[in-house]
């Protein structure tokens, strides 16, 4: 049975295609600096977005009409698990990402929780045996239920955080079981919303030997993914433990935990913290902790996550130009964190979106790769700063300073003179690159 009965496989017909279901930049097979495209962006299907939301929003509720509405229950999970996969193929993506609460409808019990699970994975297992799609990353979703209220790492209630610890070893096995490369801690509701009732280091510290926890028992398992935390700075919660990538580094670091976990980005959330995309990802790079991208762009009117499919070029190509000089993501992707607008509401629109940021990652990929090629930004980086190579400079950065030859240095030469940054001049060159015919 077929789900997307409109729409045949998505190719790849170039820049002139004027067929809005095809590719006009995403060439899975052609190679850019060196491998395919396909390697190169590793993209995923964020399940929650295009097979469990339904285009609600906090004034309305349902729009998105879906070939699975017929279904509820057990039924409706196994008919998105028959469709998700259909939909894959069709877009030839390599890869997914899912939260447990998006596959398998929570029961009862943790027990028929549990059970539900088991049966929607054992489904996903099989469709993987024959599908080329494979699962990025899974995570628990820690965040939705009420129990969560307070949070589920760092809440006050023991309980909760037992139960919490229970989930995600569940995630864990899960992830095991259909080979996910990467296992995403999101810190939906680790956070607070007042001091005034919060121990918060009490709470970090919990938080970090949940972490810990998950160390051991991924071990015990032998689950070898990635470990990757997504900084996001306030939403659900007023203020978010993990805000952005340096506090996430920062964290990391106090607890010991830096070599085992790296970081999944998300422009979104970059945006929120009041950063660039492209600063996020700078710092986690210099840090050797550049994981993973939830890809997805903000409205820079809205001050909310409003998780769109990312299509502006600037962003893509700035982001694309961190991944490259990152030497790739590694085990990590490009997954669209993103959904359909809530008018958006047909099933064809969900492939209109996935193609959109598809192609607007693979011409970000292609300028990003021309502009490195063309050491457009290294060179004008390196003359800018040559003075750190002689003289003082040099001393400087090999740690042969000290306040004593500082002063006598100062006191004996006249300050160079600053030459200009030249933005406006970048700007326009990144204009050129980004406009030119790539
Ligand atoms: C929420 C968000 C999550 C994580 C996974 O803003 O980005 O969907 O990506 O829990
Ligand atoms: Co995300």
């Amino acid at each position: 049975m077929s789900y997307f009965q409109n729409v045949l496989e998505i190719a790849y017909e170039g820049k002139q295609s004027t067929n809005p279901l095809a590719f006009k930049y995403y060439n899975p097979q052609e190679v850019v600096a060196g491998k395919t495209m396909e390697e190169h962006l590793r993209f995923a299907v964020s399940y929650w977005h295009t097979f469990t939301g339904e285009g609600a929003d906090p004034f309305g509720g349902k729009t998105a009409l879906r070939p699975w509405d017929r279904y509820t229950g057990l039924d409706l999970a196994k008919a998105r698990v028959e469709a998700s996969f259909e939909f894959y193929e069709k877009l030839n993506i390599p890869f997914f990402c899912f939260h447990d609460r998006d596959i398998a409808p929570e029961g009862d019990t943790l027990r028929e929780t549990n059970e539900n699970l088991d049966q929607i994975v054992a489904m996903i297992k099989d469709y993987m045996k024959t599908s080329k799609t494979k699962l990025l990353w899974n995570t628990s979703n820690m965040f939705s239920h009420s129990r969560y209220t307070h949070g589920a790492g760092t809440t006050c209630n023991a309980d909760v955080y037992a139960y919490a610890g229970a989930q995600l070893k569940k995630s864990l096995e899960i992830g095991k079981e259909l080979d996910a490369q990467n296992y995403v801690f999101w810190g939906g509701r680790e956070g607070y919303e007042t001091l005034l009732n919060t121990d918060m280091e009490l709470e970090l510290d919990n938080l970090a030997r949940l972490y810990q926890m998950a160390i051991e028992y991924a071990k015990e398992i032998g689950f070898d993914a990635q470990f990757l935390i997504e900084p996001k700075p306030k939403e659900p919660t007023k203020h978010q433990y993990d805000f952005d990538a340096a506090t996430s580094i920062a964290f990391l670091q106090k607890y010991g935990l830096k070599d085992y976990f790296k970081l999944n980005l998300e422009a979104n959330h970059a945006t929120l913290a009041g950063h660039t995309f492209e600063h996020e990802l700078r710092v986690a790079r210099i840090n050797g902790v550049l994981g993973s991208l939830d890809a997805n762009q903000g409205d820079l009117l809205l001050g909310w996550d409003t998780d769109e499919f990312p299509q502006d070029l600037y962003s893509t190509t700035l982001t694309m130009y961190e991944v490259l000089k990152n030497g790739g993501l590694g085990k990590g992707g490009v997954n669209f964190d993103a959904k359909v607008r809530r008018g958006s509401f047909e099933p064809e629109d969900l492939f209109y979106a996935h193609i959109a940021g598809m192609d607007s990652y693979a011409k970000g990929l292609k300028v990003a790769a021309k502009l490195i090629e063309d050491r457009v930004f290294e060179q004008v980086i390196e003359q800018r700063y040559r003075s750190f190579r002689e003289g003082i400079g040099k001393e400087i950065v090999e740690g042969k300073a000290t306040l004593h030859t500082l002063e006598q240095y100062a006191l004996n030469n006249p300050v160079a003179k600053n030459e200009s940054g030249r933005l406006e001049l970048l700007r326009s060159i990144l204009n050129q690159y980004i406009l030119g015919d790539l």
